[in-house]
Protein backbone atom coordinates (compact mmCIF):
# COMPACT_ATOMS: atom_id res chain seq x y z
CA UNK A 1 0.00 0.00 0.00
CA UNK A 2 1.46 3.28 -0.93
CA UNK A 3 1.45 6.39 1.42
CA UNK A 4 1.96 9.73 0.58
CA UNK A 5 2.00 12.20 2.30
CA UNK A 6 2.25 16.48 1.40
CA UNK A 7 3.67 19.05 3.61
CA UNK A 8 3.02 22.92 3.29
CA UNK A 9 4.17 25.66 5.23
CA UNK A 10 0.97 27.75 6.50
CA UNK A 11 2.00 31.84 5.21
CA UNK A 12 5.55 30.88 5.15
CA UNK A 13 7.72 33.87 4.55
CA UNK A 14 5.25 35.81 6.83
CA UNK A 15 5.26 33.21 9.68
CA UNK A 16 9.05 33.43 9.71
CA UNK A 17 8.91 37.36 9.93
CA UNK A 18 6.37 37.51 12.51
CA UNK A 19 8.34 34.58 14.36
CA UNK A 20 11.71 36.96 14.22
CA UNK A 21 9.68 40.30 15.06
CA UNK A 22 7.49 39.15 18.08
CA UNK A 23 5.96 42.80 18.07
CA UNK A 24 4.57 42.15 14.96
CA UNK A 25 2.45 38.85 16.17
CA UNK A 26 -1.23 39.20 14.87
CA UNK A 27 -0.59 42.17 12.83
CA UNK A 28 -1.59 42.06 9.32
CA UNK A 29 1.68 41.67 7.43
CA UNK A 30 2.40 41.51 3.51
CA UNK A 31 5.89 40.57 2.09
CA UNK A 32 6.59 41.44 -0.77
CA UNK A 33 8.07 44.53 -2.89
CA UNK A 34 8.01 47.76 -1.88
CA UNK A 35 4.97 49.73 -1.74
CA UNK A 36 6.33 53.05 -1.92
CA UNK A 37 2.80 54.60 -0.09
CA UNK A 38 1.09 53.06 -3.15
CA UNK A 39 3.30 53.70 -5.94
CA UNK A 40 5.03 50.26 -5.46
CA UNK A 41 5.13 48.24 -8.38
CA UNK A 42 6.27 44.41 -7.39
CA UNK A 43 4.12 42.31 -6.12
CA UNK A 44 3.28 40.60 -3.22
CA UNK A 45 4.83 37.15 -2.06
CA UNK A 46 2.83 36.41 0.61
CA UNK A 47 0.50 37.86 3.02
CA UNK A 48 -0.31 36.37 6.96
CA UNK A 49 -3.70 35.39 7.52
CA UNK A 50 -5.32 38.67 9.01
CA UNK A 51 -3.86 40.49 5.63
CA UNK A 52 -5.61 37.87 3.55
CA UNK A 53 -8.51 38.98 5.61
CA UNK A 54 -8.65 42.25 3.78
CA UNK A 55 -7.98 40.00 0.95
CA UNK A 56 -4.51 40.71 0.21
CA UNK A 57 -2.84 37.86 -1.71
CA UNK A 58 0.30 36.09 -3.30
CA UNK A 59 1.04 37.84 -7.02
CA UNK A 60 -0.89 40.40 -6.35
CA UNK A 61 0.21 43.96 -7.45
CA UNK A 62 1.48 45.44 -4.40
CA UNK A 63 -0.12 48.87 -5.39
CA UNK A 64 -3.86 46.43 -5.23
CA UNK A 65 -2.14 45.27 -1.86
CA UNK A 66 -1.57 48.62 -0.31
CA UNK A 67 -5.32 49.71 -1.22
CA UNK A 68 -6.30 46.96 0.42
CA UNK A 69 -4.59 47.55 3.40
CA UNK A 70 -5.63 51.64 3.73
CA UNK A 71 -9.22 51.07 2.79
CA UNK A 72 -9.08 48.37 6.01
CA UNK A 73 -7.51 51.14 7.86
CA UNK A 74 -10.15 53.70 7.26
CA UNK A 75 -12.48 51.64 7.87
CA UNK A 76 -10.81 51.33 11.22
CA UNK A 77 -9.09 47.70 11.54
CA UNK A 78 -5.55 47.45 12.47
CA UNK A 79 -3.20 48.97 10.00
CA UNK A 80 -0.96 46.18 7.85
CA UNK A 81 2.59 46.43 7.85
CA UNK A 82 5.03 45.67 4.61
CA UNK A 83 8.04 44.15 4.50
CA UNK A 84 10.78 43.71 1.81
CA UNK A 85 12.04 40.25 2.97
CA UNK A 86 15.13 38.39 3.04
CA UNK A 87 15.51 35.08 0.16
CA UNK A 88 18.27 33.83 1.86
CA UNK A 89 16.85 33.33 5.52
CA UNK A 90 14.02 31.86 4.14
CA UNK A 91 15.81 29.44 2.51
CA UNK A 92 17.93 28.74 5.47
CA UNK A 93 14.78 27.92 7.25
CA UNK A 94 13.80 25.87 4.21
CA UNK A 95 16.59 23.57 4.26
CA UNK A 96 16.16 23.04 8.55
CA UNK A 97 12.38 21.93 7.67
CA UNK A 98 13.67 19.63 4.70
CA UNK A 99 16.42 18.60 7.14
CA UNK A 100 13.36 17.20 9.45
CA UNK A 101 11.63 15.44 6.61
CA UNK A 102 14.78 13.39 5.47
CA UNK A 103 14.89 12.29 9.54
CA UNK A 104 11.51 11.02 9.50
CA UNK A 105 10.92 9.51 5.67
CA UNK A 106 13.22 7.35 3.44
CA UNK A 107 11.85 9.16 0.41
CA UNK A 108 11.80 13.34 0.49
CA UNK A 109 10.57 15.53 -2.74
CA UNK A 110 11.48 18.99 -2.19
CA UNK A 111 8.93 20.29 -4.56
CA UNK A 112 9.18 24.30 -3.74
CA UNK A 113 10.70 25.99 -0.87
CA UNK A 114 8.51 25.26 1.36
CA UNK A 115 6.77 22.09 -0.03
CA UNK A 116 7.75 18.21 -0.01
CA UNK A 117 6.19 15.01 -0.60
CA UNK A 118 7.10 12.15 1.73
CA UNK A 119 6.79 8.58 1.11
CA UNK A 120 5.19 6.87 4.48
CA UNK A 121 4.12 3.62 2.79
CA UNK A 122 6.61 2.26 5.20
CA UNK A 123 4.79 3.13 8.28
CA UNK A 124 1.73 0.21 6.62
CA UNK A 125 -1.07 2.17 7.49
CA UNK A 126 -2.89 5.49 7.50
CA UNK A 127 -3.09 5.42 11.28
CA UNK A 128 0.67 4.97 11.88
CA UNK A 129 1.37 7.59 9.35
CA UNK A 130 -0.82 10.46 10.96
CA UNK A 131 0.92 9.45 13.90
CA UNK A 132 4.55 9.97 12.29
CA UNK A 133 3.00 13.43 10.29
CA UNK A 134 1.79 14.65 14.06
CA UNK A 135 5.61 13.91 15.02
CA UNK A 136 7.02 15.80 11.95
CA UNK A 137 4.53 18.75 12.69
CA UNK A 138 5.80 18.71 16.32
CA UNK A 139 9.52 18.79 15.44
CA UNK A 140 8.82 21.62 13.30
CA UNK A 141 7.01 23.78 15.86
CA UNK A 142 9.49 23.03 18.41
CA UNK A 143 12.75 23.44 16.48
CA UNK A 144 11.39 26.29 14.02
CA UNK A 145 8.29 27.58 15.70
CA UNK A 146 6.52 27.28 12.61
CA UNK A 147 3.66 25.36 11.62
CA UNK A 148 3.12 23.13 8.69
CA UNK A 149 -0.06 22.02 7.04
CA UNK A 150 0.05 17.93 5.91
CA UNK A 151 -1.60 16.21 3.55
CA UNK A 152 -1.93 11.81 3.83
CA UNK A 153 -3.00 10.42 0.55
CA UNK A 154 -2.54 7.31 -1.68
CA UNK A 155 -0.74 9.34 -3.83
CA UNK A 156 0.56 12.73 -4.39
CA UNK A 157 -2.64 14.43 -5.77
CA UNK A 158 -4.61 13.46 -3.07
CA UNK A 159 -1.85 14.59 -0.48
CA UNK A 160 -1.48 17.51 -2.34
CA UNK A 161 -4.86 19.07 -2.24
CA UNK A 162 -5.58 17.55 1.62
CA UNK A 163 -2.47 19.19 2.75
CA UNK A 164 -4.19 22.37 1.36
CA UNK A 165 -7.62 21.27 2.84
CA UNK A 166 -7.18 22.31 6.53
CA UNK A 167 -4.80 25.04 6.73
CA UNK A 168 -3.54 26.41 8.80
CA UNK A 169 -2.06 23.74 11.30
CA UNK A 170 -4.17 21.49 9.60
CA UNK A 171 -3.62 17.24 8.81
CA UNK A 172 -6.23 15.79 6.77
CA UNK A 173 -5.88 11.81 6.07
CA UNK A 174 -7.67 10.69 2.51
CA UNK A 175 -7.11 7.01 2.03
CA UNK A 176 -7.55 5.29 -1.27
CA UNK A 177 -11.08 4.24 -0.51
CA UNK A 178 -12.07 7.40 0.03
CA UNK A 179 -10.13 9.45 -2.24
CA UNK A 180 -12.92 9.66 -5.51
CA UNK A 181 -15.48 11.09 -2.70
CA UNK A 182 -13.10 13.18 -1.23
CA UNK A 183 -12.27 14.98 -4.93
CA UNK A 184 -16.06 14.88 -6.20
CA UNK A 185 -17.26 18.10 -4.65
CA UNK A 186 -13.96 20.04 -5.21
CA UNK A 187 -13.89 22.82 -7.25
CA UNK A 188 -12.32 22.04 -11.02
CA UNK A 189 -9.46 24.17 -10.42
CA UNK A 190 -7.80 21.96 -7.48
CA UNK A 191 -6.72 19.40 -9.91
CA UNK A 192 -3.46 19.92 -10.68
CA UNK A 193 -3.35 20.70 -14.63
CA UNK A 194 -6.57 22.77 -14.45
CA UNK A 195 -5.81 26.39 -14.91
CA UNK A 196 -7.49 29.37 -15.07
CA UNK A 197 -8.45 29.41 -18.55
CA UNK A 198 -9.70 26.08 -18.77
CA UNK A 199 -11.26 26.82 -15.41
CA UNK A 200 -13.29 29.50 -17.36
CA UNK A 201 -14.22 27.52 -20.22
CA UNK A 202 -15.62 24.83 -18.55
CA UNK A 203 -17.57 27.10 -16.42
CA UNK A 204 -18.94 28.50 -19.30
CA UNK A 205 -20.65 25.25 -19.41
CA UNK A 206 -21.92 24.57 -16.42
CA UNK A 207 -18.90 22.91 -15.35
CA UNK A 208 -17.33 23.99 -11.61
CA UNK A 209 -17.18 20.56 -9.68
CA UNK A 210 -15.23 17.58 -10.38
CA UNK A 211 -18.46 15.70 -9.97
CA UNK A 212 -19.54 17.57 -12.77
CA UNK A 213 -16.75 16.93 -15.07
CA UNK A 214 -17.07 12.82 -14.06
CA UNK A 215 -19.97 13.05 -16.48
CA UNK A 216 -17.52 12.44 -19.55
CA UNK A 217 -16.03 9.68 -20.45
CA UNK A 218 -12.68 8.84 -21.14
CA UNK A 219 -12.95 9.47 -25.12
CA UNK A 220 -14.84 12.11 -24.68
CA UNK A 221 -11.95 13.98 -22.41
CA UNK A 222 -9.68 13.13 -25.17
CA UNK A 223 -11.97 14.91 -27.43
CA UNK A 224 -11.61 17.95 -25.20
CA UNK A 225 -8.46 18.02 -24.28
CA UNK A 226 -5.96 15.78 -26.38
CA UNK A 227 -3.30 13.81 -25.20
CA UNK A 228 -3.90 15.18 -21.48
CA UNK A 229 -7.76 13.95 -21.61
CA UNK A 230 -7.29 10.32 -20.26
CA UNK A 231 -4.67 11.32 -17.79
CA UNK A 232 -7.36 14.00 -16.59
CA UNK A 233 -10.39 10.99 -16.27
CA UNK A 234 -8.32 9.67 -13.82
CA UNK A 235 -7.26 12.60 -11.62
CA UNK A 236 -10.53 12.95 -11.14
CA UNK A 237 -11.36 9.95 -10.04
CA UNK A 238 -8.17 10.43 -7.27
CA UNK A 239 -6.43 8.19 -9.51
CA UNK A 240 -2.16 8.82 -9.81
CA UNK A 241 0.58 6.92 -10.12
CA UNK A 242 3.70 9.52 -9.98
CA UNK A 243 6.59 8.57 -8.29
CA UNK A 244 8.54 11.21 -6.03
CA UNK A 245 11.55 13.16 -7.57
CA UNK A 246 13.68 12.34 -4.66
CA UNK A 247 16.74 14.03 -6.72
CA UNK A 248 16.05 17.38 -5.97
CA UNK A 249 18.57 19.87 -7.17
CA UNK A 250 17.89 23.77 -7.88
CA UNK A 251 18.42 23.68 -11.59
CA UNK A 252 19.18 28.03 -11.45
CA UNK A 253 19.69 30.76 -9.67
CA UNK A 254 17.94 34.27 -10.88
CA UNK A 255 16.92 37.75 -9.45
CA UNK A 256 14.77 40.23 -11.29
CA UNK A 257 13.69 43.99 -10.67
CA UNK A 258 11.15 46.09 -11.73
CA UNK A 259 12.39 49.62 -11.99
CA UNK A 260 10.34 52.70 -10.01
CA UNK A 261 10.06 53.86 -13.56
CA UNK A 262 10.13 52.51 -17.26
CA UNK A 263 13.59 53.67 -18.35
CA UNK A 264 15.91 53.74 -20.65
CA UNK A 265 19.01 55.28 -18.82
CA UNK A 266 21.98 53.17 -19.95
CA UNK A 267 23.74 54.10 -16.50
CA UNK A 268 20.72 53.02 -14.54
CA UNK A 269 20.40 50.04 -16.26
CA UNK A 270 23.62 48.75 -16.01
CA UNK A 271 23.52 49.97 -13.05
CA UNK A 272 20.99 47.76 -11.85
CA UNK A 273 22.04 44.59 -13.98
CA UNK A 274 25.30 44.84 -11.91
CA UNK A 275 23.62 44.55 -8.56
CA UNK A 276 21.43 41.95 -9.58
CA UNK A 277 24.42 39.86 -11.22
CA UNK A 278 26.20 40.40 -7.87
CA UNK A 279 23.00 39.30 -5.65
CA UNK A 280 22.79 36.25 -8.30
CA UNK A 281 26.55 35.58 -7.67
CA UNK A 282 26.27 35.69 -3.95
CA UNK A 283 23.03 33.38 -3.99
CA UNK A 284 24.63 30.63 -6.25
CA UNK A 285 27.57 30.42 -3.54
CA UNK A 286 25.16 30.65 -0.55
CA UNK A 287 23.28 27.19 -2.44
CA UNK A 288 26.37 25.47 -2.42
CA UNK A 289 27.39 25.88 -6.14
CA UNK A 290 30.65 26.91 -7.52
CA UNK A 291 29.95 27.11 -11.48
CA UNK A 292 27.69 27.74 -14.26
CA UNK A 293 27.08 27.87 -17.34
CA UNK A 294 24.30 29.45 -18.92
CA UNK A 295 23.78 33.26 -18.53
CA UNK A 296 20.36 34.45 -19.25
CA UNK A 297 18.73 37.73 -18.94
CA UNK A 298 15.25 38.85 -19.48
CA UNK A 299 13.92 42.08 -20.65
CA UNK A 300 10.52 43.52 -19.72
CA UNK A 301 9.50 46.54 -22.15
CA UNK A 302 7.07 49.30 -20.59
CA UNK A 303 4.38 47.18 -22.71
CA UNK A 304 4.94 44.11 -20.64
CA UNK A 305 6.75 42.25 -24.55
CA UNK A 306 9.29 40.35 -22.18
CA UNK A 307 12.20 38.87 -24.16
CA UNK A 308 14.58 36.06 -23.28
CA UNK A 309 18.26 35.68 -24.26
CA UNK A 310 20.76 33.09 -23.12
CA UNK A 311 23.93 32.70 -23.66
CA UNK A 312 25.81 28.98 -22.62
CA UNK A 313 29.89 29.02 -22.38
CA UNK A 314 32.03 26.21 -23.86
CA UNK A 315 33.52 26.14 -20.37
CA UNK A 316 31.74 25.87 -16.47
CA UNK A 317 32.45 29.21 -15.33
CA UNK A 318 33.02 30.27 -12.29
CA UNK A 319 33.31 34.41 -11.44
CA UNK A 320 31.13 36.81 -11.15
CA UNK A 321 33.35 38.50 -13.90
CA UNK A 322 32.41 36.61 -16.58
CA UNK A 323 28.42 36.19 -15.07
CA UNK A 324 28.46 40.45 -15.34
CA UNK A 325 30.47 40.47 -18.98
CA UNK A 326 28.31 37.77 -20.28
CA UNK A 327 25.02 39.60 -18.59
CA UNK A 328 25.82 43.04 -20.46
CA UNK A 329 26.64 41.42 -23.70
CA UNK A 330 22.86 39.75 -23.67
CA UNK A 331 21.17 42.98 -22.70
CA UNK A 332 23.21 45.55 -24.88
CA UNK A 333 21.25 44.60 -28.20
CA UNK A 334 17.65 45.39 -26.37
CA UNK A 335 19.12 48.64 -25.77
CA UNK A 336 19.10 50.31 -29.08
CA UNK A 337 18.01 49.32 -32.63
CA UNK A 338 19.19 45.83 -32.89
CA UNK A 339 16.30 44.71 -30.65
CA UNK A 340 14.42 47.62 -29.65
CA UNK A 341 13.78 49.56 -32.73
CA UNK A 342 11.45 52.01 -31.21
CA UNK A 343 12.95 52.77 -28.56
CA UNK A 344 11.12 51.20 -26.22
CA UNK A 345 11.14 52.38 -22.29
CA UNK A 346 12.58 48.81 -20.16
CA UNK A 347 10.64 48.12 -17.20
CA UNK A 348 12.13 45.19 -15.45
CA UNK A 349 15.19 43.14 -16.13
CA UNK A 350 16.41 39.93 -14.85
CA UNK A 351 19.71 37.86 -14.84
CA UNK A 352 19.85 33.82 -14.03
CA UNK A 353 22.42 30.82 -14.41
CA UNK A 354 21.88 27.44 -15.40
CA UNK A 355 23.73 24.25 -15.64
CA UNK A 356 24.81 24.54 -12.14
CA UNK A 357 28.18 22.62 -10.82
CA UNK A 358 29.65 22.21 -7.65
CA UNK A 359 32.89 21.90 -7.90
P1 LIG B 1 2.68 29.11 -0.68
O1 LIG B 1 2.83 27.81 0.06
O2 LIG B 1 1.87 29.11 -1.93
O3 LIG B 1 2.02 30.20 0.28
P2 LIG B 1 2.22 30.45 1.84
O4 LIG B 1 3.10 29.42 2.45
O5 LIG B 1 2.67 31.86 2.03
O6 LIG B 1 0.74 30.35 2.41
P3 LIG B 1 -0.16 29.03 2.63
O7 LIG B 1 -0.40 28.98 4.11
O8 LIG B 1 -1.40 29.28 1.85
O9 LIG B 1 0.64 27.86 2.14
O10 LIG B 1 4.10 29.69 -1.03
C1 LIG B 1 5.22 29.57 -0.16
C2 LIG B 1 6.07 30.82 -0.19
O11 LIG B 1 6.52 31.08 -1.50
C3 LIG B 1 5.32 32.06 0.26
O12 LIG B 1 5.36 32.26 1.67
C4 LIG B 1 6.02 33.15 -0.50
C5 LIG B 1 6.54 32.49 -1.77
N1 LIG B 1 5.67 32.84 -2.91
C6 LIG B 1 6.03 33.92 -3.70
O13 LIG B 1 7.06 34.57 -3.47
N2 LIG B 1 5.21 34.27 -4.75
C7 LIG B 1 4.04 33.59 -5.04
O14 LIG B 1 3.32 33.95 -5.99
C8 LIG B 1 3.69 32.47 -4.22
C9 LIG B 1 2.42 31.69 -4.49
C10 LIG B 1 4.53 32.14 -3.17
MG1 LIG C 1 2.78 27.38 2.09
Amino acid sequence: MRIIGHLDMDAFFAAIEERDHPELTGRPLVVGADPAGGKGRGVVATANYPARVYGIHSAMPISKAWQLAEAARRRGQPATVFLRGSHGRYREVSDKIMHILHRFAPAVEEASIDEAYVDLSFCGSFEKAAAVARQIKAEILAQERLTASVGLGPNKLIAKIASDFQKPDGLTVVTEAEAEDFLAPMAVRKIPGIGPKTEKSLARQGIKLVRDLKRFSAAELKERFGKWGPQLYERIRGRHDSPLVTEWEPKSVGEQETFGRDTLDLEFIFQRLWTLCREVYRRLGGEGFATYRTVVVTVRFADFDTFTRSYTLPQPAGTLRTLTFEAMKLLMPFLDRRENPKYKLIRLIGVRVEKLGKK
